[in-house]
């Protein structure tokens, strides 16, 4: 069986399943490779409207996979290119809820923080435990959990490798919602769902206008928003869900 799945299981939603149950969903190059054609053409498909990533009960993603990294030297690091495939991760221009029970260390962190949503069982696990194994975080970490959580967390977390439970997580803002273990991937799902029968364009102008103005100064965010604002209302969903609102009826978006 494929060490990626790519399911449809509701209407506009592609559910993402990591597939390694027996190295704790750690990621080797195959699942990367796998993961970014599976959001690439996730990105692309009009009818997928939301996208769940998800591992298994035991673990999302358990870091990169330290053995097919243990031997190799720097410049073997360097042309394996793997910032490419997170970033046709981060590119997907559709949202992202990560669905996360127990372990989401490293490189499983890190992929947990390329999404837009996450949401947690009461019993999963952050860290950043790469100081451990002699190494850094090298997919983000630094940055995207420094952003997340503030420079004082995220030193504490990189620099002791130490993992935080679900509830510190979601104190320190780096998880959307802490469930229990069993509801995780339902209520990601059902998430899922109520934002892909949003309309599409909004949808995805909302998540580029957020992401790009969090590394813009001030008066450029706001400017990217005002202008993303102004453009919906070149959409016929834009005229659809005000008149729906005016005639007090349900509104049908085309994603137009
Ligand atoms: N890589 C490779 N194999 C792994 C990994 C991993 N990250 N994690 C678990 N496994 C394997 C184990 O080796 C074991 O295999 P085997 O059965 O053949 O011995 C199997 O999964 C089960 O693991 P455990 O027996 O250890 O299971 P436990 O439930 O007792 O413990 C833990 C689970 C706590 C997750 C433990 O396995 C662990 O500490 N794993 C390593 C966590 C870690 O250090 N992650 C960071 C890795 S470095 C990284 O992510 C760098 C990212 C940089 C970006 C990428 C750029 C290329």
């Amino acid at each position: 069986m494929s060490e990626v799945l790519v399911e449809r299981p509701r209407d506009g939603v592609a559910l993402v399943r990591i597939n390694r149950p027996d190295a704790r969903n750690a990621l080797n190059g195959r699942v990367r490779v796998l993961l970014a054609e599976a959001f690439t053409d996730l990105g692309k498909a009009a009818e997928v409207r939301a996208v769940v990533l998800t591992g298994d009960q035991n673990a999302f993603a358990a870091g990169a996979d330290i053995k097919e990294m243990a031997e190799a030297g720097a410049s073997e690091m360097l042309l394996r290119q793997t910032h490419l495939l997170w970033q046709a991760i981060a590119a997907c221009p559709k949202p992202v809820i990560a669905a996360v029970n127990g372990f989401a260390l490293g490189g499983g962190c890190e992929l947990a923080m390329h999404a837009d949503i996450i949401v947690a069982g009461e019993g999963a696990q952050f860290g950043q435990p790469e100081i451990r194994v002699g190494i850094m975080p090298g997919a983000g970490g630094t940055q995207r959990l420094t952003r997340a959580v503030g420079k004082f967390k995220a030193m504490m977390m990189i620099l002791t490798g130490k993992p935080v439970s679900a509830r510190e997580a979601d104190a320190m803002g780096l998880v959307s919602q802490v469930v229990p273990d069993a509801e995780v991937l339902d209520t990601a799902l059902k998430t899922a769902e109520s934002i892909a029968a949003m309309p599409p364009v909004a949808v995805m102008q909302i998540k580029e206008v957020l992401l790009a103005g969090m590394d813009a100064p001030l008066a450029t965010a706001l400017m990217l928003e005002r202008k993303a604002f102004q453009l919906l209302f070149d959409t016929r969903d834009q005229k659809e869900g005000m008149q729906a609102f005016i005639e007090k009826r349900k509104p049908k978006y085309e994603g137009k």
